[in-house]
């Protein structure tokens, strides 16, 4: 797989050298290109950044660096990436999206910062190259820069040869085994710790009796703190009537 990054903020990038992902990439299954956009302006303070039209508060990305890096990292009549838009507006991201983006060969992230970019750049590349608006939850950031970090970091591990797990990633939900609901509570040695005892029952060698007590404890923790997924498919996506 192949992913290209375009923001103003290069050096937030450079987590992508730690851990799994660093190794994917170290290993070349994932090859990686950080641009940044001041590379495509021109003039003496290279700005990437304009009042808004229509009036209203901060500054906007100007249309015109985005064009030619577009065009610059996916000239016309080649191959086309999937363009990833990280923003508040964008549709959320799941689980399934992530598998979704992990088919993908080539993806590249355009990182926003004040309000946003000019709309016509995203509705230029949609003429181009299929696009993706992703939000990953109701809160604002100062730029895509850290929402793109947890993207890449969901679809990296799911790149065939990645995690070298052998059992079915495509299956999961977001870490959880049973049904969609939220992780049940893990424990490991020492049995007794602090005055805290691991619940007997898994200690018990009982399988079925611990595989009864987990998917109970996943139930009450869900209906506890997310409820919503207790109508939702396994990733996630409510389930609607009609
Ligand atoms: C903020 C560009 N849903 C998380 C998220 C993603 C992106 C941004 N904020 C929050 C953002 C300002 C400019 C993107």
């Amino acid at each position: 797989m192949r992913i290209d990054l375009i923001s103003i903020f290069p050096d937030y990038f450079e987590a992508l050298q730690l851990s799994l992902v660093g190794k994917a990439i170290g290993s070349g299954l994932v090859d990686l290109g950080v641009h940044d956009l001041r590379d495509w302006t021109h003039d003496r303070h290279r700005t990437v950044d304009d009042t808004p039209y229509g009036g209203g508060a901060g500054m906007v990305m100007k249309p015109e660096p985005w064009g030619e890096a577009l065009d610059a990292l996916a000239p016309v009549g080649g191959p086309t990436p999937v363009l990833v838009v990280p923003t508040p507006a964008g549709i959320p991201f799941r689980q399934s999206t992530a598998i979704e983006l992990a088919q993908s060969q080539w993806l590249m992230f355009a990182c926003g910062r004040y309000e946003g970019i000019d709309a016509r750049v995203i509705d230029h590349a949609r003429t181009r190259m299929q696009v993706r608006e992703v939000s990953l939850g109701d809160y604002v950031l100062n730029g895509g820069e850290v929402a793109a970090l947890a993207i890449i970091e969901a679809v990296v591990r799911l790149v065939p040869g990645v995690l070298g797990n052998p059992e079915s990633l495509v299956e999961e939900s977001h870490g959880d085994e049973i049904d969609g609901l939220l992780e049940y509570p893990v424990f490991t040695k020492p049995a007794s710790w602090r005055g805290l005892d691991v619940p007997p029952v898994l200690l018990s060698g009982h399988h079925g009796q611990v595989a009864s007590w987990r998917t109970a404890e996943a139930r009450r923790i869900t209906a506890e703190r997310r409820p919503d997924l207790l109508k939702a498919d396994h990733f996630g996506n409510p389930i609607v009537s009609e």
